[in-house]
């Protein structure tokens, strides 16, 4: 194991985090106005944080308030320490920009290592980095993790896929982090350059949701173990959370991020086991400390011993953001859902667009349209009937009423990075 703090008690673990919380609530208000006038509007101090049960005491952050306090205003160190930044302009509105102390960028170096470590990668491994380099977080995340961990990292970034095979060939690639979407672009490229890559062994994915039906067809394809990698820019970068090989959940960091799961609408904590929004307070965080940030994520937290001897808290395969689930006359749903049922049917490939578009009657409509695979026949009606099909199947399993396009095999865009899904063509 990376770090002994992966395999405590839970009550030892819990003291660790109330002292870590005491600490982190004094420097905030000592610090950053915003939090000064909130934790002093609900008339609390760092010396009444005692145990966890405090923790639900304390005031949300949300995204808005990072926008609100664009750029530095929520920092709580001067400018002169802090040595990076990294900013995120999320689906819509305006970018939300990080920043990190030496000690920060140490931290999360150690901790993008631990997460290395949880999927099994050690000093031996060639770890090829496709996650993008530069203010998205994910790049240069697993790049310091790698080289914390000792292995030899890779910094080929995103895009100018046909060139990367090669050299995840000619360099003996044994991990690969990207996003899953992008895992697949880089299948495809392999298979028609008649590129090698079976050194690789374990993936290490993430950015962005995906079923297990996806994790499957991946695997199959590059012939790897597929884990799941979860974090945000606001709380840190890659690392928050991470997949064992048991896949029984992400393990989170909790030693630095406090996990909480609260209802999406009242912000009510929820109990172990219910599926809510997931709520982060950054501990140990010297330039953004955030308290109770609300990612817009929603999972369900497990507790108890993991298969592979860890203890810390886990987080199941996020289901997407509160702010992407589709609400189609009634009926919500995920992309991810969405996802799984399509890859259940013999005949369509894992690339997909969803495109809601407001019909005359002023009802939402939901148009899939997605690939063909080169094994079925390209003809008009081949493709209806497994539309048909794929529409039958959303109406059952979802009860959601869509039309279904199949359409040819590399119709339709890839991605480098995170991969978009909606396409929203409604006119209000
Ligand atoms: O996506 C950080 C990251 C980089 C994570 C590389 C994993 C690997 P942001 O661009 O700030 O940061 O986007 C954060 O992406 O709130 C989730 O909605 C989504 N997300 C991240 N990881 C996962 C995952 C990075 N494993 C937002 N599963 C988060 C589902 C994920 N969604």
């Amino acid at each position: 194991m990376w770090d002994s703090l992966e395999a405590i008690s839970q009550d030892e673990m819990a003291a660790l985090q109330a002292e870590r919380l005491r600490d982190c609530v004094a420097r905030v208000a000592a610090n950053v106005p915003m939090y000064q006038g909130r934790l002093g509007a609900a008339g609390i101090m760092a010396e009444d944080v005692r145990s966890l049960d405090d923790l639900a005491r304390l005031p949300f952050t949300v995204k808005q308030d990072l926008r609100d306090n664009y750029p530095y205003g929520l920092f709580a160190v001067p400018m002169d320490e802090v040595v990076r930044l990294h900013a995120s302009s999320g689906t819509t509105g305006k970018m939300t920009v990080v920043g990190y102390t030496a000690n920060d960028i140490s931290m999360w170096a150690d901790l993008a290592a631990r997460a290395l470590s949880i999927a099994g990668v050690d000093r031996r491994d060639v770890i090829h980095v496709a996650y993008g380099y530069g203010l998205f977080t994910g790049g240069l995340g697993l790049h310091y993790g790698g080289e914390r961990l000792g292995a030899t990292v890779v910094p080929v970034s995103a895009g100018n896929t046909r060139r990367q095979v090669e050299l995840a060939q000619d360099f003996g690639a044994t991990v690969l982090c990207c996003t899953p979407s992008y895992s697949l672009l880089i299948a495809e490229q392999a298979t028609e350059a008649g590129v090698d890559l079976s050194r690789l062994r374990v993936g290490v994915f993430g950015a962005e949701p995906w079923s297990e039906e996806m994790r499957s067809e991946i695997e199959t394809r590059l012939g790897i173990l597929a884990l799941d990698i979860y974090g945000l820019s606001e709380v840190m970068g890659p690392a928050v959370s991470m997949e064992c090989p048991y896949k029984r959940g992400l393990h989170l960091a909790e030693d630095h991020f406090i996990p909480e799961v609260v209802d999406p609408t009242t912000g009510e904590p929820l109990t172990d086991g219910d599926i809510g929004e997931l709520t982060l307070t950054c501990v140990t965080k010297e330039a953004l400390p955030l308290l109770r940030y609300r990612t817009g994520d929603l999972t369900r937290l497990e507790r108890g011993q993991c298969e592979c001897g860890r203890t810390t808290a886990r987080m199941s395969k996020p289901l997407g953001r509160t702010d992407d689930m589709l609400i189609i006359r009634g009926v919500n749903v995920f992309p991810s859902q969405i996802e799984a049922e399509l890859l259940r049917i013999e005949g369509l490939e894992p690339h997909y667009e969803l495109h809601l578009t407001r019909g005359e009657s002023q009802m939402d409509e939901l148009a899939v349209r997605v690939e063909a695979s080169e094994e079925l026949i390209e003809d008009e009606d081949v493709y209806a009937i497994v539309g048909r099909t794929l529409s039958a199947t959303l109406q059952s399993a979802l009860g959601l009423g869509c039309r279904v396009d199949v359409v040819a095999p590399r119709e339709l865009p890839r991605s480098e990075g995170k991969a978009v899904r909606i396409v929203d063509n409604r006119r209000i």
